[in-house]
């Protein structure tokens, strides 16, 4: 297994609510690092990137803060691209999930440099897939999908220099239960695949990871930017926008041990902790086990 390289982006800037800048040290201090060294990986802390502060402003033209959030993302995509390039394997920890936007741009362009294929799974609530026009909030981490498919201000869409960033079919969604009534058009005329809560529901996680990993092969690099709120706020109520009726702990398990026994994950984003809403830190020592599972912590007896 590749050398993994912890890249900590202390910010809330495309967030409603403030607190996801705490995120990193909060999954430090629920000992990431040192869980993932137990299991044999090879573990560096790069430390923490840094950016503009929160201006705490109300939208322009359908934006929060457009310019913080490009600053933050040119950042993080130069982290994550350097890291690729030197063969490590690089986890972003968030931070809120605009970052995804710098962080997917840059796993793209190594993709593109290095001829392999991407496949991202996005695991969340929410499908992130608002324009400055649907958007109710003007909060940029929901429209990181939409940016990376072309979609939007060139500095927003053009970070990892080809426009779009990546096709809609290099994206599953997977755990989606909150949508904006615009939001869904989109995804029918982007034609993403998205397996949402209902689908869950009705095909158990098995078969719906199954799906979602389908055609996965030697030659996939797989990226996966895990929202925290893709859990059910029961078990994870450390998220500034907690969305009732998410996966169990053992669906979440389950989901994170099957996208490792692909031996394909490359790349990942651990994005919107929020340690101001948390308890105790549950949800980030919740975060720490579930990373643990993507990189082949197995719970079984075997
Ligand atoms: N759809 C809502 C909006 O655009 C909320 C989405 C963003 N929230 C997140 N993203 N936590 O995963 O404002
Ligand atoms: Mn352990
Ligand atoms: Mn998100
Ligand atoms: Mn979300």
């Amino acid at each position: 297994m590749k050398q993994l390289r912890l890249i900590g982006a202390p910010t809330d800037i495309g967030a409603g609510r403030r607190g996801a800048s705490m995120g990193p040290e909060a999954l430090r201090v629920a000992n990431l690092q040192q869980a993932l060294q137990q299991h044999g990986l090879n573990v560096t802390d790069g430390g923490d990137l840094s950016g503009p502060a929160n201006p705490q402003q109300g939208p322009v033209d359908g934006f929060r803060h457009l310019e913080q959030v490009v600053a933050w993302n040119r950042s993080v995509h130069e982290a994550v691209h350097a890291t690729l390039q030197q063969g490590q394997l690089p986890v972003l920890l968030g931070g809120d999930h605009a970052l995804a936007i710098g962080s997917i741009a840059a796993v793209a362009q190594y993709c593109r440099e290095q001829g392999k294929k991407l496949l991202v799974l996005w695991l969340d609530a929410h499908a992130d897939a608002n324009t400055n026009t649907s958007t109710p909030t003007g909060n940029i981490h929901g429209m990181p999908v939409t940016s990376l498919l072309g979609i939007g201000p060139d500095q927003l869409t053009s970070i990892g220099g080809k426009v779009p960033a990546l096709q809609p079919d290099a994206i599953r969604q997977i755990g989606i239960r909150s949508v904006d009534r615009e939001e869904k058009q989109h995804l029918h005329e982007l034609g993403l695949r998205v397996y949402d809560m209902r689908h869950i529901d009705e095909h158990g996680m098995r078969v719906t990871m199954e799906q979602a990993l389908s055609g996965i092969d030697a030659d996939t690099h797989l990226h996966v930017s895990f929202d925290i709120d893709f859990l059910d706020p029961a078990v994870a109520p450390g998220v500034g926008t907690a969305v009732p009726g998410g996966p169990t702990y053992r669906e979440t398990q389950l989901c994170m041990e099957m996208i490792a026994d692909t031996g394909r994950l490359a790349s990942l984003d651990v994005m919107e902790l929020n340690p101001a809403c948390d308890v105790r830190n549950q949800t980030a020592e919740l975060v720490v086990e579930l990373v643990e599972s993507l990189f082949g912590k197995s719970t079984l007896i075997r």
